[in-house]
């Protein structure tokens, strides 16, 4: 039998209405394990499953609480009022606020090796480090996902990253995944599955692992994994979830599609200047420049081991700038204080933050005006900290404490450091568990004065006519789209989300122009760059333009997660087929594109010139698009 890679075993034994694994760009559908949601995108998953008729879900389901947990105001605890109510009627296992980052925590309590996930947020992939294969999506496919329990996907390619070697004192898995950005850059990884191994990757802890796959979004990768040996299987043990462990790695002789080689020895501490993950260099080229905060956690670095070597580089020490601390999990913060460095953090000046998103996703913390920030987190687009003209900057733990000593950017000392070991407190306590089916059927969902109910849109014309509202350079990541931070209370209202945010950062002119114009008859078109729709998972960087008229976007290319959410809301996702002619569309445009057979030829009529383009749906979705969307579509169908 034909040697298999670890992607492959695992995807085999999930396949779904296949007998062999496709070819890579075919769409495969497989079982799925697991499927969860974050209240930021949940609300709308939930809606969803609602509009769609969905009684109680197939897989084990979670919904997680950590985006927006300010409460100041009645949105956000109405959102979480409608999560919880709507998990106890769905059979959806809920996470309350406070219980810790979705990923740490689903990674603490549901994942083990060899199970497929799909998560409403992109960095679902940083389930990987415990050898399963789980996926960023939409709301929309989450929903399905949990209604189904299967999901499809375009198969991706496998590409084996071969670690040697050890990682310096002063290196930890954050310059791992720096170095493949070095390598890959922020749109590499598309269409792939990153496969880890190699007698490096024994080096490691299975939560060190999970910084690396939870960065994969940021190369736009599919998902990436480690196998699974006696580090995954501590961890496990340590949850008091041993018997869940299967040793799980790739045949010998394997076939990949491509290998990259990274001698850990070999990496020094690096950084992502600002303003994309991408920009990686190393921290000894900005030693010395003056920072203002520091910013430990979120879902990529705030285990108790990174929390820990951080807390032992400070003991005895002040910090000289603003340094927040946001532990992955309450089991975290509880096995902190066990150890002693709640204390030992409080002492050096450090704010210990809730275990949540928190400043990662601007929910406070924002740096001052003209601010330096360092973050151990994954991303550092442009705004998303919550102040315009602040820079934030990529950096491991360590050097996040060196830095936060000095008030500096500083290469941490390359020497040991140790830690106190003490046992992870088991916080299952935490969840509120599904309730049986006969309970389930009578309990009340309460959605308050902040959930709208989702909009109905119309079936696509044969002639889609309207202008270019806006044209866009190359990376326009979610966050420029549709922004989170202060207007992440307004994700179960599509409404005032549109109105007041789409576009918001980079024209605060579009959302009055695309509702005119939607209004006097004509649809929107948008055209961009390189890597349209990179970052974040949300639809509604999907959805509100919707809303707003929006019919067609055609761009170089696109990221993964965004196209699957343009066609979800029956908007058409097209790339041009020779990228020059993007430099013939000017806003203001007037467009004219005959939509009467979707899996022909294609071209936009622009100005009276024919500019030819390609699908960047598949064939298999022209059904959903001329429905309007897919939740038209899955109602149409669904029989329970
Ligand atoms: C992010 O890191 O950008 C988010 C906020 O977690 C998003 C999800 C969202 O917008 O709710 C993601 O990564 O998908
Ligand atoms: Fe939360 Fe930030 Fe992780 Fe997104 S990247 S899930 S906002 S911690």
């Amino acid at each position: 039998m034909k040697p298999l890679n670890l992607v492959e075993k695992i995807l085999s034994d999930h396949l779904l209405e296949a007998d062999a694994l496709p070819a890579p760009g075919e769409l495969i559908k497989i079982k799925i394990d697991e499927a969860f949601t974050q209240d930021a995108t949940g609300t709308m998953c939930m809606l969803q499953l609602q509009a769609m008729g969905v009684k109680r879900v197939k897989p084990l389901s979670v919904n997680f609480v950590d985006h927006s947990m300010l409460q100041s105001g009645f949105r956000n605890p109405d959102d979480h009022e409608y999560l919880r109510t709507a998990a106890a009627k769905l059979g959806i296992i809920f996470s309350p606020p406070g219980t810790g980052i979705c990923h740490f925590t689903n990674m603490e309590n549901f994942v083990s090796p060899g199970m497929t996930g799909v998560g409403a947020d992109s960095h679902t992939v940083n389930a990987g480090g415990a050898c399963a294969i789980y996926m960023g999506a939409g709301g929309y496919d989450v929903a399905l996902a949990m209604a189904t329990g299967a999901y499809t996907m375009p198969m991706p390619k496998v590409v084996k990253v071969n670690l040697t070697g050890q990682l310096q004192k002063n290196c930890m898995a954050m310059d791992v995944i720096l170095k493949m950005l070095e390598i890959v850059g922020v749109k590499g990884g598309k269409g792939i599955i990153f496969e880890y191994g190699g007698p490096g990757a024994g080096t490691l802890s299975l939560t060190e692992r999970a910084t690396i796959t939870n960065m994969g979004a940021e190369m736009g990768a599919t998902t990436s994994i480690f196998p699974s040996d006696g580090n995954t299987k501590s961890f496990l043990e340590s949850r008091g979830r041993g018997d869940a462990y299967k040793e799980m790695a790739a045949d010998e002789g394997a076939e990949y599609d491509r290998v990259i080689d990274i001698n850990l020895s070999e990496i020094e501490p690096l950084i992502a200047i600002y303003p994309s993950p991408g920009n990686v260099e190393k921290v000894k080229a900005h030693a010395g420049t003056k920072i203002h905060q520091v910013c430990i956690g979120s879902c990529t670095n705030s285990s108790y081991e990174n929390i820990a070597v951080f807390a032992e580089t400070l003991k005895g020490k002040r910090v000289k700038v603003d340094t927040l601390l946001y532990p992955g999990s309450r089991s975290v913060s509880m096995q902190l204080a066990d150890a002693g460095y709640l204390k030992m953090l409080f002492q050096s000046g450090v704010r210990i933050m809730e275990n949540g998103c928190g400043a990662c996703i601007g929910q406070g913390g924002s740096p001052p005006s003209k601010g330096i920030t360092l973050r151990t987190f994954n991303r550092n687009f442009p705004k998303r900290s919550g102040t315009d003209d602040a820079q934030a900057h990529l950096i491991s733990p360590l050097v996040a404490a060196a830095s936060a000593l000095t008030g500096e950017i500083t290469v941490p000392a390359n020497v040991e450091i140790k830690i106190n070991v003490v046992p992870p407190v088991i916080d299952t306590d935490s969840f509120i568990m599904p309730v049986p089916p006969e309970q389930a059927e009578k309990a009340e969902v309460i959605m308050g004065p902040n959930i709208m109910l989702l909009p109905d849109f119309d079936p696509l014309p044969e002639n889609v006519k309207g202008e270019v509202l806006l044209r866009l350079e190359d990376n326009i990541s979610t966050d420029d789209i549709q922004p989170a931070g202060t207007f992440l209370p307004l994700r179960s209202n599509v409404k005032e989300y549109a109105m007041q945010a789409t576009y918001q950062l980079v024209d605060k002119t579009f959302a009055k122009r695309a509702v005119a114009h939607r209004d006097a008859g004509g649809y929107g078109f948008i055209v961009a760059g390189e890597n349209y729709g990179q970052g974040s998972s949300r639809e509604h960087a999907a959805l509100c333009p919707r809303w707003l008229g929006i019919r067609a976007v055609v761009v170089k290319t696109f990221a993964r997660i965004h196209v699957a959410n343009l066609v979800n809301f029956g908007i058409i996702p097209l790339t041009f087929k020779n990228p020059a002619d993007y430099d013939k569309i000017k806003q203001g445009d007037t467009i004219n594109f005959n939509t009467s057979d979707l899996a022909g030829e294609l071209a936009l009529e622009v100005n009276g010139e024919k500019i030819p383009l390609e699908r960047a749906f598949d064939l298999d979705h022209i059904q959903t698009l001329k429905a309007g969307g897919a939740l038209a579509q899955f109602k149409a169908t669904y029989n329970g």
